[in-house]
């Protein structure tokens, strides 16, 4: 699975205090670093970077962003912003290089995806199409799924390669009603169905927002959305538990031929004491 390390996001609060939406206002760049290297380290192939809480100055937080990220891991990066004036301006920033970029996301509203369809196609970048338009977000798992295939339909249609989009079915809070997840899976195996060649992702930590003890709802919603064919997850990758559960599943699902991954991370230790 595709591993989009989650942690730079502004949004994100430890112990109640926003320490990454402060390390950005105080331009911390050691802080953002070593963030960068953890995820990269434990595994993460994509660093998504997120500072849309910033009332003021996101373009420019983005851009500084992603030249820290930059510096601190040879890992491409994932735009993780609605605002196509920061997207530009950080994509403008990025050394292709590193990576294919992947924006984070398009969506079929009709003003953002106008705006952010230039962009894919500029820089040649991997697309999140999220399962939205111009009425919000449907409940209906029906109804995100003609959304998604809109998406697929129009931006292959515009010349980004199948393989560059990953449609994100969206993640709600499963305190929010007990049959989201069920939907999100839903999603995930008839999207597969129909464009075999299309990515899945999901932002699965969503799943979790106001439980307790959230790293296990993060755990099991990844390896059941795994079984349901997803392709990519933006997570925390310094869940060592939760690494560790997904080579075991791309083990079991076939994507890891005689274990070779398994083993190898196992040799590397990265199993021990779990
Ligand atoms: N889809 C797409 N992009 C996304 C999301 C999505 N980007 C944002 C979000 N959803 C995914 N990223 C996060 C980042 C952090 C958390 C959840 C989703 C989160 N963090 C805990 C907190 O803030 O309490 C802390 C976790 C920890 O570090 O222990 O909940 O759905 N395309």
């Amino acid at each position: 699975m595709l591993i989009v390390g989650e942690r730079i996001n502004t949004s994100r609060k430890v112990k109640g205090e926003p320490v990454i939406e402060n390390a950005v206002i105080k331009r911390d760049a050691e802080f953002i670093k070593d963030m960068a290297r953890k995820q990269f380290e434990a595994g993460a192939t994509y660093i998504d970077i997120n500072c849309g809480t910033l009332t003021t100055g996101e373009p420019e937080a983005l851009e500084w962003l992603t030249h820290v990220v930059m510096e601190a891991v040879d890992a491409p990066i994932s735009f993780d912003t609605p605002n196509p004036v920061a997207l530009d301006r950080a994509l403008k920033a990025y050394d292709p290089a590193k990576g294919q970029p992947m924006i984070n996301s398009i969506t079929a509203e009709s003003e953002r995806y106008s705006k952010v369809l230039p962009l894919v196609l500029e820089y040649k970048a991997k697309v999140i199409a999220l399962a939205m338009d111009d009425s919000g977000i449907q409940q209906d798992p029906d109804k995100r799924h003609a959304v998604a295939r809109t998406l697929i339909e129009n931006l292959t249609s515009a010349g980004v390669p199948l393989q560059d989009i990953y449609v994100d079915p969206l993640t709600f809070p499963i305190g929010t009603g007990s049959d989201v997840a069920l939907a999100m899976f839903d999603i995930i195996r008839k999207v597969k169905a129909e464009y075999p060649g299309v990515n899945t992702i999901a932002g699965l930590s969503n799943i979790s927002h106001g439980m307790p003890a959230r790293k296990i709802l993060n755990q099991a919603v990844t390896i059941l959305a795994m079984g349901c064919g997803l392709d990519a997850g933006i997570i925390d990758p310094n869940d060592r538990y939760l690494m560790a559960l997904i080579y075991a599943a791309e083990a079991l699902l076939g994507k890891d031929e005689f274990c070779m991954n398994y083993i190898t991370k196992s040799r590397e230790g990265l199993f021990e004491g779990l």
